[in-house]
């Protein structure tokens, strides 16, 4: 059956000042300011986060888990890390393949918060069978032997307009970048979403198609370069341009 969650879908971009104004000019509000440290997991070999499963504590929050959106959604099968790199035709998961996704630079992940359903995804995942005791996200970890591969601070300025959120954040390792999004409860009110943020990056002056690298691909870029390289090539995460190795 499907898993529990919001989906999340976003547009990152890269801000000037002059991003600023023009989201005053465009009638977002500034709710306020916040600071996070957001710490992730993952196994060893890198399992989930090669399934595009991002475990992460945020302070103050919690625990979070962003999958795949049609994770679970067609069948209950599930898939061992390293038993797939593509989708087979018959597979019944109907994820396509990470680079035949999309037109458009904007991402969709489901965030799920229940600690049991977060359990049962990292299980799915990892293969493994939860314990009768595994009843919070903590004892799971402890013993799933996932280990933090990147702790960071975001200080974020959120912004608002109509049902769209912008945050502009800075990472306390010298990143800054944008996004704009907006949170639907059914896969099939994706794709309005994706219209509406299309179109305000558009009002943006944003050039939407451009794929921005989020804070994790700059972070295991300067940090974890052999869980960088791996990712990239697996086409989970975007690869970072540095000024050097520009055309
Ligand atoms: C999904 C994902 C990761 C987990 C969190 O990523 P992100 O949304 O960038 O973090 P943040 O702090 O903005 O979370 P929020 O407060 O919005 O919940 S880390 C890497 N990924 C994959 C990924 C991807 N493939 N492409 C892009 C553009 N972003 C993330």
């Amino acid at each position: 059956g499907q898993i529990s969650g919001a989906i999340e879908v976003e547009q990152k971009f890269l801000f000037a000042p002059s991003t600023i104004e023009k989201l005053a000019e465009l009638g977002a509000i500034l709710e306020g300011r916040v600071s996070f440290r957001d710490s992730y997991y993952d196994v060893p070999d890198w399992c989930l986060t090669r399934e595009d499963h991002w475990l992460r504590e945020r302070e103050g929050v919690g625990w979070e888990l962003k999958c795949p959106p049609d994770v679970g959604v067609v069948g209950s099968k599930e898939t061992p890390c390293a038993a797939k790199t593509d989708n087979h035709p018959s597979d019944p998961v109907l994820r396509p393949p990470r680079d035949k996704r999309s037109s458009h630079a904007a991402t969709q992940y489901r965030e799920v918060t229940c600690p049991q359903n977060i359990v049962t995804r990292l299980c799915g995942v990892l293969d493994r069978v939860p314990g009768q005791n595994w009843t919070c996200v903590n004892k799971a970890v402890e013993e799933l032997g996932l280990e933090v591969f990147a702790s960071f601070v975001t200080t974020r300025h959120k912004y608002r307009t109509g049902d769209l959120h912008v945050d502009l954040d800075e990472a306390d390792f010298g990143y800054a970048v944008g996004e704009v999004e907006a949170v639907v409860r059914r896969l099939e009110d994706v794709p309005e979403a994706l219209e509406k943020i299309q179109k305000f990056c558009r009002q943006l002056g944003l050039e939407e198609k451009t794929a921005i690298p989020g804070k994790m691909s700059v972070y295991l870029h300067r940090f974890r370069p052999a869980h960088y390289k791996a990712l990239t090539e697996a086409g989970i995460i975007r690869k970072v341009i540095s000024a050097t190795e520009m055309p």
